[in-house]
């Protein structure tokens, strides 16, 4: 589909003095899927991000590891760039506020409105936090301490440059009222218009070079540095041209969302549109501020030391399930506990379980009795057509809540409608189906994958690695998320698993179970307690040693309905090679485990007596999945 609409997102310039962590990345994850959405619906689509080089803490950071300020900016704004190459963010430019491009059109700005009057000189005490690198006035500090960093600012006397923003108090409370969609969510709209309510006063936009200067030289007064905000706003026009490209500019501009975490609210609703407005350039649309990631009630910060380092988490459970946790686990707008524990649940429980294995089990079920070749989706009935009737139905509806803001419920309704499938492929159980009926269990699998591809199409935006790798095993005739695209008759690729499941709590492996033995204790257990043991039949794919250990082997067994992994205490009593096409016997509902970080879902059902070990096997004739009991 191609049309002209565009679409221009930004993050906030991130401050190079520490390294990224999770908050930046999820605003900038955040921008990206966004981004990733309206690529997908074929707008024009611009994508900014970018550091934030200039101002005290920056100059502080350089002093501290014995830098040039330059140098810092230079090694800091590499590591955001990899991070985010980690994350797999798609952006269209990187700002760098020590760009000469930027510097240039900032001085052009200033000498503007310099030139119109809305700048003067005054001489101006005030109550200066170096954390947050501006005066507040006293209505605004808190048991006179800076509201961000619970520090007593400093009270500095100097002479200034102020940029006229009082004047324009009253034409933003209007502006505000008058556009409702203007900042985002309700309860931030709110909150500036209370802090609207008291007088307004002029912006000192100058620090004198005797105290820094590490920052853009005003042009009409050399001695003086730009204040590193108004520095820092204008990136988000200047990134696409403003002052040296004009048809570049008012091709993107205005933006549709400058998205941007509670903490700078004021700068982004207050400062911000007061400039633009002084400087005759038009409002962006939705100024969107989420809340915190929060660890244990408290915000993630440099300065607190409490931060999740993203590429950690990517290194252990790989980036798309970063992805999916931060996105599905916040409420946009409000704040959200950060807990490993809880990405693991979320992982398992969304991932592993509804989404990864129905894929799983889609592909074992096609491959073995369809010679891996997608069936045909003939003569549909009533459970089929709500499948796809829902999953018709599906894009606008998660088109919808995106458009909204509520990415957390796009995300859900896409999970719920995988639930869905899950449910229909328990209820129609194409394994048995196939034996009486092998149409009716093609239409089924049919079903269920086409159905699956449609909901993983949608998830792209958010898990653009792992969606592009499955919807690649899959015959599809277009790239969109239509009914009927899924081409019957084709083959299906190679499938890998998409998501093994992670054990339950982290960093401490699961305690490595030994086989029963026959000194075991006998119980006496009612038969409904033996039954609740799911026991089946099973082939073994592929077999080999676990590494460091001379006891266990990791097996890929076909149960009949899945390809799954299990490791086995029993490589002293077999070698891999001998077991290879043995039918077994093994427990498939057990929880599963992690042994020795290798996860494992499930036992085989071996005989034991002092030194001999013999697996219960039965003969080839009966087929992967047959019920043992
Ligand atoms: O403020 N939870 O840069 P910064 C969620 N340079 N998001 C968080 C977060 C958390 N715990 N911590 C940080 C600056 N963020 C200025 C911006 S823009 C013209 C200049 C995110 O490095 C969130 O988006 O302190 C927040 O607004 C931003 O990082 C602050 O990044």
């Amino acid at each position: 589909m191609n049309s002209t609409k565009t679409f221009y997102v930004t993050t906030p310039i991130y401050y190079v003095n520490g390294m990224p962590h999770i908050g930046h990345a999820y605003t900038t994850i955040l921008a990206d899927v966004l981004a990733r959405y309206h690529r997908a619906q074929g707008d024009d689509v611009f994508f900014l991000t970018g550091v934030d080089e200039h101002g005290q803490k920056i100059q502080q950071a350089a002093e501290d590891a014995g830098v040039e300020p330059q140098e810092q900016c230079d090694r800091m704004a590499l590591h955001f760039k990899n991070a985010w190459e980690k994350l797999e963010i798609s952006y269209d430019f990187f700002m760098r506020t020590t760009a000469d491009f930027h510097k240039k059109a900032v001085q052009d700005v200033l000498q503007d409105l310099w030139d119109k009057g809305e700048i003067y000189e005054h001489e101006y005490g005030g109550y200066y936090c170096v954390g947050c690198e501006r005066f507040y006035t006293t209505k605004e500090l808190v048991d006179g301490k800076c509201p961000q960093h619970l520090k007593k600012p400093e009270f500095i006397k100097e002479k200034n440059y102020f940029f006229r923003m009082s004047k324009y108090q009253e034409w933003l409370v209007n502006y505000i009222n008058e556009n409702p969609g203007f900042i985002q969510p309700e309860s931030r709209k709110n909150e500036v218009l209370g802090f609207l309510n008291g007088a307004l006063e002029d912006l000192c936009i100058s620090r004198p070079k005797s105290r820094l200067s590490w920052g853009i030289e005003l042009p009409f007064d050399k001695d003086f540095v730009t204040y590193v905000w108004f520095d820092a706003l204008l990136n988000y026009v200047t990134g696409i041209g403003y002052k040296q490209d004009e048809d570049r500019f008012d091709k993107w501009w205005p933006a549709d969302y400058h998205l941007i975490g509670k903490d700078i609210v004021t700068t982004h609703c207050v400062y911000w549109p007061t400039m633009m407005k002084a400087a005759g350039i038009p409002m962006p649309k939705t100024i969107f501020a989420h809340g915190w990631w929060m660890v244990d009630a408290t915000k993630m910060s440099k300065s607190l030391q409490n931060i999740v380092k993203p590429l950690d988490l990517v290194d252990k459970y790989g980036v798309d399930p970063v992805r999916y946790y931060l996105i599905r686990d916040m409420v946009l707008g409000q704040d959200a506990n950060f807990s490993e524990e809880m990405f693991i649940k979320r992982y398992n429980s969304d991932l592993a379980n509804d989404f990864g294995n129905l894929a799983s089990r889609i592909a074992t079920l096609i491959r073995k009795n369809f010679g891996n070749n997608i069936p045909k989706g003939n003569n549909p009935g009533l459970d089929e057509r709500e499948i796809q009737t829902n999953g018709e139905k599906l894009p606008k509806e998660v088109q919808k809540l995106i458009s909204e803001m509520r990415l957390n419920e796009a995300i859900e309704t896409i999970l719920s409608y995988v639930r869905s499938i899950n449910r229909y492929m328990e209820m129609k159980a194409p394994w048995k189906l196939v034996k009486t009926d092998h149409e009716k269990a093609g239409l089924v699998l049919y079903t269920a994958a086409q159905g699956f591809c449609i909901a993983a199409k949608l998830l792209e935006p958010v898990m653009p690695g792992k969606i592009c790798s499955v919807l690649s095993i899959f015959p599809l005739k277009s790239e969109n998320e239509s009914w009927g695209n899924l081409i019957s008759g084709e083959e299906l690729k190679e499938f890998q698993i998409l998501f093994p499941r992670i054990q339950a709590a982290p960093d401490k492996p699961a305690p490595e179970k030994n086989m029963k033995t026959d000194e075991d204790s006998l119980n006496l257990i009612s038969i409904d307690e033996f039954f609740k043991a799911k026991l089946i039949t099973a082939k073994i794919l592929e077999a080999e040693k676990v590494l460091g250990t001379s006891k266990l082997l990791k097996l890929q067994i076909d149960t009949g309905s899945d390809t799954r992994q299990i490791v086995a205490g029993i490589a002293e009593y077999y070698a891999p090679e001998q077991l290879i096409g043995k039918t077994i016997v093994a427990v498939v509902n057990l929880q599963p485990a992690v042994i020795r970080g290798i996860e494992s879902n499930g036992m085989l059902l071996a005989a034991k007596k002092g030194k001999q070990l013999q697996l219960i096997t039965t003969s080839d004739s009966i087929e992967p999945g047959a019920s043992v009991g």
